[in-house]
């Protein structure tokens, strides 16, 4: 089988790729280790930036997130047992967030991709790459017990961070950082009200808490955990009465509890791989970098990286000119350098660090008054939140 782009992984940035590139008539492939329903059953972002409800919009896949997803124009920051409101839209000049589940946006991203016929290999097994430094490399895996290989000019590696692509390059190409935080994210949705209308980020002494939410009726709290926890040792119950105990009073009297619908653990980790491309090999996404969810800048990075490529594929194949193409690290690590840098700022700010003591909790009570009591504290806070522009 022969394309012009293979896509590695279905997940929100091999989805979009694929639909950006089939409304520019670029041929291209999807191949993914998992089922569909494995995919969808992932609950992770739920905080999307301008620039990426702009990118769905412009993919064509926009409609429901705009009828359904909730516009935020601000966030609470709780600290000392108080609630301090960030006004994201006037600390902007306008800017604001949507909350969307990313189970939704992937959902809306297949319903396009299957009404358009577009192809995708789901459960593909023993999936390998080669000839990446060549001009014509190829992907071949296992689907059903029969080999297949793929054929084409390109290969985007959007399998995120335990995937294939990455691991592909040979070490000597690649430099990695890293940082490894001390503890999780146990995180719960339950069909409940959402404690507020907006999401509370909290700094206390038990440790970070955060309310978000899908929907009216639909909420999504996390709470930090121990590196080591195993959420079979969570009840609802533990989680419920922990989650209280890192709320203001107000919000104590009005959380409801229910019965968790999802219930899961996510080590907390800062990751960037350098370049983003090699030979015919781009990677995007996930797979080439990590936030620590705090920022809510994962999605967000990963469509950003998305976008340059599709504009750098559709330059070569339409305009035949390789100038996005050779740009494409660059531009992407620009960006990601920022997010990452407020992010790890963010997590730092946030959590409950153990060899910090109460010193370390002092600094970061002053640190968060400064934030809440200065326009120039704020506004950079609010201004990295909504998300950096798209050069
Ligand atoms: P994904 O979503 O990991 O998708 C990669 C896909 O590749 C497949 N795959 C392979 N396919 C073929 N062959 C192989 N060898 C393969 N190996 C893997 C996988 O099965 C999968 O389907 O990466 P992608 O598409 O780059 O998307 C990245 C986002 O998922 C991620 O950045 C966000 O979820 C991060 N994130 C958040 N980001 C935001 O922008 N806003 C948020 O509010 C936000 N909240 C979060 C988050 C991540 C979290 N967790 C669980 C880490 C909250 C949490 C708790
Ligand atoms: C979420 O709703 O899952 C969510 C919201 C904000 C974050 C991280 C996750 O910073």
């Amino acid at each position: 089988m022969k394309t012009q782009v293979c896509i590695v992984g279905a997940g929100p940035s091999g989805l979009l790729l694929g639909a950006l590139l089939a409304r520019a008539g670029i041929d291209h492939v999807i191949v993914e280790r998992q089922s569909a329903d494995y995919v969808l059953g992932r609950i992770r972002a739920g905080v999307l930036e301008q620039v990426t409800t702009d990118l769905l919009i412009e993919a064509g896949v926009g409609e429901r997130m705009q009828r359904e997803g909730l516009v935020h124009d601000g966030f609470e920051l709780l600290f000392k047992g108080e609630r301090h409101r960030i006004d994201l839209r006037i600390l902007t000049g306008g800017k604001v967030v949507t909350v969307y589940g990313q189970t939704e946006v992937t959902r809306d991203l297949m319903h396009a991709r299957s009404a358009q016929q577009l192809p995708t290999f789901y459960e593909a097994q023993d999936v390998r790459l080669h000839g990446i430094e060549g001009s014509s490399p190829s992907v071949s895996f296992r689907n059903k017990g029969v080999e297949t290989e793929i054929e084409c000019e390109f290969i985007a590696g959007c399998d995120g961070y335990h995937g294939v692509s990455r691991q592909s390059v040979p070490a000597t190409a690649l430099k990695t950082y890293e940082k490894v935080y001390p503890f999780g994210w146990l995180g719960v949705l339950a069909d409940v009200p959402p404690v507020s209308d907006e999401l509370i980020y909290a700094n206390t002494e038990r440790g970070f808490a955060l309310c978000s939410m899908r929907s009216a009726t639909r909420s999504r709290y996390y709470i930090q955990c121990a590196s080591h926890d195993r959420v079979e040792d969570w009840s609802d119950d533990a989680f419920w009465e922990e989650l209280k105990l890192r709320l203001d009073l107000e919000a104590r009297g009005r959380l409801v509890a229910g019965t968790s619908i999802e219930k899961s653990i996510a080590p907390l980790r800062s990751f960037v791989a350098e370049p983003m491309r090699f030979g015919r090999l781009f990677l995007a996404g996930d797979a080439a970098h990590i936030v620590p969810p705090t920022g809510a800048k994962g999605l967000n990075l990963a469509t950003g990286d998305v976008k340059y490529l599709s504009d750098a594929l559709i330059e070569y194949f339409i305009e035949k000119r390789e100038t996005g193409i050779a740009h494409y690290s660059s531009r992407c690590l620009s960006r990601v350098w920022k997010a990452e840098r407020f992010s790890w700022w963010f997590t730092s700010l946030m959590h409950r660090f153990p060899e910090a003591g109460e010193f370390g909790q002092r600094i970061q009570e002053a640190e968060l008054e400064y934030l809440v009591g200065s326009v120039a504290a704020s506004t950079s806070l609010a201004e990295n939140y909504v998300g950096l522009a798209l050069r």
